[in-house]
């Protein structure tokens, strides 16, 4: 998968139970620490409306699904087991994990706002809980990248290559690209001459992926215990419920909701079912907690910019060579390019580049065309 969205956050945050939503599987949630003792990985879904819907002919995507008109364009995401404090240093189940969230591409934060005791914690105290762990993944990430800094900057200053593709042979720790590195250095100003980088300049580096390239998303769970969620959401934090997500997808399994989406009791729905469900919708439509599905999406979405493009081999049918009506939606990213796109379907395709078409005004496009979200593109290539 291109992408992956990691779940960190301390024991008890409801990680797996977050985790078990997004995926539709089933892992150990427990009410004690450490219950997860491996990450787990899975795929989850981000929600977007199908353009099969223009043309009136269903769709038949080769990865995840389309129903009523919605399609589920797959992203991988990681349960990682709780951190603590002193993790980076091996404290709790250590840091070995941490190596997980190498291969993140995005972070969420996820924080319980109850404490130890069953309290319910104020506004500062779940901004501490977020900073706590933000440290240790940043002193996790930036002792690993500045590990044995002189013996590599020594090595890489007899190279003949640019600087960037210096800093890339340690960054590639990060599983960052160039193209990371060149966005960080120009955003940041950071002089790029590796040699005469220090403590200060690993740190910043490393700041930076943890921003940049790689968000953190700080996200309260639980929401369903909090009476009022506006102090702690102007904070920047967004509220959900993993407990409740997880008990819509089994109501939905079990055919008492007809959909995830509106939440609405079926005629198998008992009256105290109808009860528990229409308190979970008050939850939502009062806006005091968020659908996952929206916090995925706006991750995806905003944070991390990435747009869903459809390529074609029939710009008039959207078809691939086999008939099969749209098959793929890619996730790339903003600024992206047609020929960005004919590589990301093969790479001989890349190479062959002739042309693109736009299936919908059937407009031709050069290699440069910038791709935007929701285009049904078709790619002429040599063959
Ligand atoms: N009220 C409420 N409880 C929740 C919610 N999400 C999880 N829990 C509970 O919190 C406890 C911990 O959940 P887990 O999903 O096991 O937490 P975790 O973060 O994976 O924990 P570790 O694996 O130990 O790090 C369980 O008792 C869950 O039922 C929620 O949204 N609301
Ligand atoms: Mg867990």
């Amino acid at each position: 998968m291109e992408f992956s969205i990691g779940i960190a956050g301390k024991p008890n945050a409801g990680k797996s139970t977050l985790f078990s939503s997004l995926t539709e599987t089933v892992v150990a949630i427990g009410d004690y620490p450490f219950t997860t003792v491996e990450t787990n990985k899975g795929v989850a879904y981000m929600k977007e409306k199908c353009p099969h819907t223009e043309i009136g002919k269903e769709c038949s995507p080769r990865r995840g699904r389309c129903i009523n008109g919605t399609r589920y364009i797959p992203v991988e995401v990681m349960d990682v087991p709780g951190l603590i404090e002193g993790a980076s240093q091996g404290k709790g189940m250590g840091n070995q994990f941490m190596d997980s969230l190498r291969e993140a591409s995005a972070i969420i934060n996820l924080i319980s706002p109850v404490s130890g005791d069953k309290k319910i914690m104020s506004t500062e105290e779940i901004t501490r809980e977020a900073e706590e762990v933000e440290r240790e993944i940043f002193l996790w990430f930036s002792a690993r990248f500045g590990n044995d800094w002189e013996r590599f900057s020594k090595k890489v200053s007899h190279l003949s290559i640019p600087n960037e593709e210096k800093i890339l042979q340690k960054a590639s720790f990060f599983g960052i690209s160039l193209k990371d590195v060149r966005r960080i250095l120009s955003i940041t100003k950071m002089n790029d001459n590796v040699s005469i980088w220090g403590d200060d300049e690993i740190m910043e580096f490393t700041r930076s992926v943890l921003t940049i390239i790689r968000p953190i998303k700080r996200v309260v769970n639980k929401g369903d215990l909090l009476d009022n969620t506006e102090e702690i959401r102007k904070k920047g934090f967004h509220v959900i419920s993993a407990d409740y997500e997880l008990s819509l997808f089994r109501a939905f399994r079990s055919g008492i909701i007809r959909d995830m989406d509106s939440i609405e009791a079926s005629e198998k729905a008992s009256p105290k079912q109808r009860e528990a469900l229409e308190k979970i919708r008050t939850a939502y439509y009062s806006g005091r907690i968020e659908r996952v599905s929206d916090l995925m999406e706006s991750i995806v979405k905003k944070d991390l910019q990435k747009i869903v493009v459809y390529p074609v081999y029939d710009e008039n049918k959207w078809t691939d060579k086999e008939g099969n009506v749209l098959p793929d939606a890619f996730l790339m990213d903003q600024g992206d390019t047609a020929e960005d796109l004919a590589f990301r379907v093969h790479t001989d395709i890349g190479n062959g580049f002739i042309r693109a078409v736009n299936g919908r005004t059937k407009m031709i496009l050069g290699r440069s065309y910038i791709l935007k979200d929701n285009d049904v593109i078709r790619i002429v290539a040599k063959s």
